[in-house]
């Protein structure tokens, strides 16, 4: 049988296990990538690994979530991730010189190679033909320090794309409508992999698109095969001889089929908030919009920001709007410069920031309160934009564009023709602020310098024999990883110090997590936490399971688990369980009191249904590891075991 060019990437990437769906692998990472809110810790458990160099083939370490500089805190990380750069033998990709995956796309990527980013946007890459999967920093540590990346084996979704976009109508609404299909679950347990003639109508930057916005399926990753697009980009990157096609096999099977006929899509927008809440452009226009924002790892692109200025060109945007640009790189933004399209956007009224995350983090950028936000961002999530209560709505630049001149939510066919725009046949680099990698004897001399800001790694104690505690909180479906521990400008600057960032640990649902477990773990017991499906969904912050276990959680009972949440869980020793029958979630209550009598000896026997005692009652509940999960376990988390 042939194979899909997932296949041909894991096959050539496998060093343990066998690829049978559903069953664990390790695979040899060839690069990896950090963002400063999840590499601080990824360089501090590198660090108490204990390998001094890197072993990848390439691993950079990006500046751009965090650039507020509103006291010592984040401007200690910065310095302390360079440092640990020089030292450890990484890439240095200083603040303001772009977003991890859009530069990474730029300067690194490989056609055939195996990316693995501390980010869950990680599979932008997939747009150029590269298994790029997002995980928790200690993962991406652990493939710093040459060990093998364990993942189950996932099923092959083939996304078949026939036709061509029509004019308007944008790479973002291909996954609009595979999002509006499938759901922010849909995904789950696949890699998502495009085939089809209507391949071909896509640009290398447009695929990026697709795959950066898949992450929001639960996908484990996303790709494209490599073909004559993506030579030309590699080619207008200088990089040409980087290029490899990779395609599959006209007999290789795909274990699910979804078709989508891009001449047939319109301009589509997903509603507060929620990413798969989607609908067309034209059932919500007339909505007025008081700001819209054009950046993010999804739609910020040179292809991008230079479709936004031609729309601009000779326009205005409405004195309602406060319209903005976020460029995704250094390089998109002096190529901007270069073809004389930065003014059109000045003369419009946009105001234009430096390259980085910014509002889609959080960090500024909050839309006023009871206001639609536009945003061609990738998360929609309730309060992420800062505004407790927000109405944030994610579409294409060309919608974006078009409803900061309206100031209304506006379907971008009503301006009439689509201004058509050529891309540079060679891009200006850009990437002279990019550190190179010190030698071993340079990098072995380098002291890394550790602010206030950066505390020490926490100690976490193994699994009890018999396990007690008390339901601290219940929750419902698709809880994400911006509930369980928030971002934004108040607590991001805190993802260095895990005591202080504790504090917030789901500060977006309940008045005050930490005092209620507290009052727990003062008794002697431990925190569980109950929640429903895809719990974990979004981000990769592995802070989100670091600073509940810091607190005293150590056990999640949920209905099921997003991906990266769960390996995160596993990582920090938090037992990941899963109702058998999904009604006795409707059993536990919030203060329920929960025993697991012999939780050491289930977990460590391979025990695959363990009896929780709920209010004195028996509830079996499924526990899904491997026997490396479950050693890891029991030493109470992957760096206890690791060492
Ligand atoms: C996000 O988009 O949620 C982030 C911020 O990039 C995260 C990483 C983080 O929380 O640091 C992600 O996607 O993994
Ligand atoms: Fe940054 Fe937003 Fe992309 Fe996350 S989704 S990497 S915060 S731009």
């Amino acid at each position: 049988m042939g194979q899909t060019v997932a296949e041909k990437i894991l096959a050539a990437h496998l060093v343990e296990g066998e690829l049978k769906k559903g069953e664990e692998i390790g695979l040899r990472i060839d690069q990896t990538l950090t963002q400063d809110a999840t590499g601080t810790m990824a360089y501090l458990e590198f660090e108490a690994i204990g390998i001094p160099r890197v072993q990848t083939e390439l691993s950079v370490s990006y500046v751009d979530h965090n650039m507020l500089q509103s006291d010592f805190k984040n401007a200690d990380d910065h310095i302390f991730l360079q440092g640990a750069a020089r030292k450890f033998g990484l890439h240095f990709s200083p603040p303001g010189n772009g977003i991890c995956h859009q530069v990474h796309l730029e300067r690194f990527g490989i056609p055939g190679k195996t990316l693995l980013g501390s980010d869950s946007h990680t599979p932008t890459g997939g747009g150029m033909g590269m298994l790029a999967m997002g995980a928790g920093g200690l993962d991406v540590a652990m493939a710093m320090a040459g060990k093998p990346f364990y993942l189950i084996m996932p099923k092959i979704y083939g996304i078949k794309l026939t036709g061509k976009l029509q004019p308007w109508v944008a790479a973002r609404d291909v996954l609009l409508e595979v999002l509006r299909q499938l759901s922010v679950k849909g995904g789950v347990g696949y890699i998502m992999e495009y085939f089809g003639p209507g391949v071909a109508e896509l640009s290398l930057t447009d695929r990026a698109t697709i795959t950066n916005f898949g992450a929001e399926l639960g996908a484990t990753s996303s790709l494209f095969p490599s073909d004559e697009n993506t030579r030309k980009y590699l080619a207008a990157q200088g990089r040409e001889e980087q290029w490899q096609e990779l395609v599959a096999d006209p007999d290789a099977e795909y274990d699910k089929v979804l078709e989508i006929d891009m001449s047939t899509l319109e301009p589509m927008i997903a509603c507060p908030s929620s990413p798969d809440n989607v609908v067309k452009v034209s059932e919500v226009a007339g909505k007025p919009v008081a700001q819209v924002l054009i950046g993010s790892c999804t739609n910020s692109s040179l292809r991008d920001l230079t479709a936004a200025a031609k729309i601009m060109e000779g326009r205005e945007v409405s004195r309602d709007v406060s319209f903005e640009i976020n460029p995704g790189s250094r390089q998109a933004l002096e190529n901007l410069t270069a073809q004389g399209d930065v003014m059109p956007l000045l003369k419009a009224g946009a105001r234009i920031h430096q390259s980085g995350c910014l509002g889609c983090i959080g960090m500024g950028q909050a839309p006023p309160t009871g206001m639609n936000s536009l945003r061609t961002f990738s998360r929609n999530f309730p309060g992420r934009s800062g505004n407790k209560g927000d109405q944030v709505y994610l579409c294409s630049p060309e919608v974006a564009a078009a409803s900061a001149i309206k100031g209304v939510i506006t379907d971008p066919r009503d301006l009439g023709e689509y201004p058509g725009f050529e891309l540079p046949a060679t891009y200006l680099p850009g990437d002279e602020r990019i550190e190179k990698p010190l030698s071993a004897v340079e990098g072995a001399k380098i002291d890394i310098v550790r602010g206030p800001n950066i505390a020490p790694f926490p100690e976490f104690t193994e699994l009890p024999d018999t396990w007690k505690g008390k339901v601290v909180l219940k929750l419902e479906d698709n809880i994400t990883t911006d509930h369980i521990m928030p971002a934004g400008a108040a607590i991001l600057p805190l993802r260095s110090n895990i005591p202080a960032i504790s504090e917030y640990v789901f500060s977006q649902v309940t008045e005050d997590f930490s005092a209620d477990i507290k009052a727990i773990t003062d008794t002697g017991l431990f925190g569980a936490v109950i929640g429903g499906d895809n719990y974990g969904q979004g981000s990769s912050r592995e802070h989100a399971a670091l600073a509940p276990r810091y607190l005293g959680v150590q056990v999640k009972l949920v209905k099921s688990f997003a991906r990266i949440h769960k390996a995160n869980l596993i990582n920090f020793g938090i037992l990941p369980l899963t109702f058998v029958n999904a009604e006795d979630y409707d059993k536990v209550q919030q203060g329920s009191e929960m025993v697991i009598p012999g939780i050491r000896e289930a977990v460590t026997s391979g025990a695959e249904t363990i009896t929780v005692e709920i209010d004195g009652r028996p509830v079996q509940a499924r526990c899904e590891l491997s026997s490396r999960h479950r050693e890891i376990m029991a030493a109470g988390g992957l760096l206890n075991w690791a060492r």
